[in-house]
């Protein structure tokens, strides 16, 4: 799906700002495109769990509404309108006036609607957006409802990030003409000092398609009649981790007449990526990841999409010498993404699969151990549902060069009955859908190289390890032997690279020993400095990326004071000790 922009054709609003906001107690009661009377305004982009003083809303399970007054442009008659939804958490759906056009499930994927018959040039609608919160075993990521004693709703869920919820991205109003790209794919390879760039473009109508490429200086590089090839590019600037370089490949459609109807630029970087026995390539050398596990999570905003915070993130991983990281637990923004593009920041890129594990979260969290998969737990309708979101992931980010892997899911119960049924056919999936990059799932320490029942399945081992924190607490000299064991079983008996996705210790900023505390700054760098020497130890060992970048909310428990503490910074972006200690390996790292 292309993001919308705006271009020679292409006409784009921005629908940011405060919208009319309503809890919606009763999905029956009245019409939802009624206008909205609660006094109450939110901000878009922003999660609303955080904005307000009642508990009722920060809590609420079920709809919410969104709405606002947008006057067409005047000048877009005769244009075919479009409203896009940047992403609805976790299920959206769109009315202009009183007439329903879009409907969307997943929380972390954009969709949108062809209004055109519905608006007038020139003319005000009524948009309104519902979104509902509600996780059940058949969504991505799971949850389940229950009623507490005194008779509320409560949502539960099996992963450790708050289940922040509502328009958390933007949402926009474009123009475009009716022969128009309808999508494109991008594929690169190397061919000596020359850049292939594959190309295969679909039109909404039937016209001709002509492309071409330019340089960062604007100079034309290449170009080519026809809605698929590949365009060779000679003496081509690589795009390298650390070294971004970005083409520009526009599109135009073109009518039967010979004129063009639509324009559609696409920032194209190339690269390769390869897997080769234990070595993860990027452009034919091999590459180290390091770097973090992120959240999309900020005080009073939740998830909301905010470019302050978003440069500077990116600041601090450069700061901290990080060259990449994953956008766990589900898609990020798309903001994000160009971003990685355009600073070469290596990607691995997650869908929202997140709590695919009830025994686990059943014995962490004392509740009920249930299996996995069943027909009353995660059961077809489900991988059904997971489906669908790799889709939408691999549509969204396939044209990102700064995106070197999918991860499909995060520590799912790998080692349970009905495992590999459910992953076999999402791994081949994502394979289909993509071709050109490895695939891989996070795997869960408790299911180990000798349980783990899908591993085969990928072609890099995505680790999380917990060996001094959730085991062996505060004993680092036993983590770090049962840390090596760990490791060099996966390597012998899959002979394929390793990255450590998560390895993390709670850490109160202030708390100090001279002792192994956990919870202390100390205590945080000497467990990460335990991991190093263990990785450093292990051949198929090819990146590190530390839980987390940033300390972020969860739901409330026993386990969490006032949200995950594993950030490298606090929550507000200041650095603990651990992280002059990162620093220090990971800009000497391969020098
Ligand atoms: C994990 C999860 C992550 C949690 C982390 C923790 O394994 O993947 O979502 O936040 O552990 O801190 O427990």
């Amino acid at each position: 799906m292309l993001k919308p922009q705006s271009s020679a054709t292409r006409e784009l609003l921005n629908l940011d700002g405060l919208w009319r906001f309503a809890v919606e107690n009763d999905e029956t009661a009245g019409s939802w495109t009624a206008r909205v009377e609660s006094g109450l305004e939110a901000p878009v982009p922003a999660s609303y769990n955080d904005l307000f003083t009642d508990p009722a809303i920060r809590d609420h399970v079920g709809w919410v509404r969104y709405q606002r007054e947008v006057r067409v442009p005047r000048g877009w008659a005769g244009e075919r309108v479009f409203v896009r939804v940047d992403a609805a958490t976790h299920e959206g759906r769109v009315y202009v006036g009183d007439v329903l056009v879009a409907e969307h499930v997943g929380g972390y994927t954009p969709f949108e609607a062809d209004i055109t018959e519905l608006v007038t040039a020139g003319e005000v609608l009524r948009l309104t957006i519902a979104v509902n919160n509600v996780l059940t075993n058949e969504t991505i990521p799971p949850g389940s409802i229950e009623v507490t004693a005194d008779g509320r709703r409560q949502q539960r869920y099996l992963h450790d990030f708050y289940n922040y919820a509502g328009l958390a991205r933007s949402v926009w109003l474009y123009s475009a003409p009716a022969l128009r790209v309808g999508d494109v794919t991008i594929t690169t390879d190397v061919d000596g000092s020359t850049g292939l760039i594959g190309f295969d473009v679909s039109t909404t109508e039937a016209g001709q398609v002509r492309v071409s490429v330019r340089d960062t200086t604007g100079r034309v590089v290449g170009q080519a009649d026809g809605a698929q090839g590949t365009l060779r590019v000679e003496d081509v600037t690589l795009w390298q981790p650390g070294a971004a370089y970005l083409y520009d490949f526009t599109i135009e459609t073109l009518d039967d007449a010979g004129a063009v109807t639509d324009e559609y630029v696409l920032p194209v970087g190339v690269r390769t990526v390869e897997v080769r026995g234990m070595q993860f390539l990027i452009n034919g050398a091999p590459f180290y990841f390091t770097g973090f596990g992120k959240h999309e999570d900020t005080a009073v905003r939740g998830k909301g999409h905010d470019n302050a915070y978003l440069v500077h993130d990116f600041q601090l991983l450069d700061w901290i010498g990080a060259n990449s990281f994953r956008t766990s637990h589900y898609p990020y923004a798309e903001e994000v993404m160009e971003f990685a593009d355009r600073h070469g920041i290596v990607v691995i890129d997650e869908t929202a699969a997140v709590g695919l594990n009830l025994a686990m979260a059943g014995g962490i969290f004392g509740g009920v151990v249930k299996p996995t998969f069943s027909p009353e737990t995660i059961n077809d309708r489900t991988q059904a549902v997971h489906a669908q979101a790799i889709r939408e992931l691999v549509a969204r980010d396939k044209n990102h060069p700064s995106v070197v892997m999918w991860s499909i899911a995060n520590e799912p119960g790998s080692s349970e009955a009905g495992a590999r049924e459910y992953f076999e056919p999402l791994a081949a999936l994502t394979r289909e859908l993509d071709p050109t990059r490895p695939v891989a799932f996070v795997n869960v320490m408790f299911a180990t190289f000798e349980t783990d029942l899908i591993s085969d399945l990928f072609d890099v081992m995505c680790l999380n390890r917990y060996y001094g924190w959730y085991a062996d607490t505060g004993d680092l000299a036993s983590a770090e032997v049962h840390l090596e064991t760990e490791l060099r079983g996966w390597q012998e008996k899959y002979g394929k690279p390793i990255i450590m996705t998560e390895y993390g210790a709670d850490t109160q900023p202030g708390l100090h020993s001279i002792f192994d505390q956990p919870w202390t700054e100390e205590y945080q760098s000497a467990y990460l400095e335990m991991n190093h020497r263990v990785f450093d130890r292990i051949e198929a060992f090819v990146g590190e990326q530390v839980w987390n970048f940033a300390d972020f909310q969860t739901s409330v428990g026993i386990f969490r004071v006032d949200g995950n503490k594993k950030g490298v910074f606090t929550r507000d972006r200041k650095p603990k000790a651990a992280a002059h200690a990162l620093r220090a390996r990971w800009t000497t790292l391969g020098k």
